[in-house]
């Protein structure tokens, strides 16, 4: 009487396994939305801290981080707070 259905071996339907296989990747996709929604904020927060420890704007050697003097003119010797002779620490 269904004569128009796929079968295989354990007797499901062609439509009920594309239903399942629907449902399974839906949940899938809520699961990772959740685990991106509890842990993906913290990863972002390493993720900019790590980039804050790697940015150098005036490229003298000294982190952002540390930099009190974020201008230095290029090639300068800076001091150990990213200061070059002369320069105010901001
Ligand atoms: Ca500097």
């Amino acid at each position: 009487m269904l004569g128009g259905y796929i079968m295989n071996k354990k007797g499901m339907a062609l439509w009920e396994i594309v239903i399942w296989a629907i449902i399974l990747l839906v949940v899938a996709a809520v699961v990772l939305f959740i685990f991106q929604k509890l842990f993906g904020s913290e990863s972002e927060v390493v993720g900019d801290e790590i980039a804050a420890l790697r940015t150098d704007t005036d490229k003298d050697g000294i982190i952002d981080k540390f930099d009190k003097c974020k201008d230095t003119p290029r090639d300068s010797d800076v001091d150990a707070r990213g200061c070059a002779p002369g320069q105010k620490p901001a």
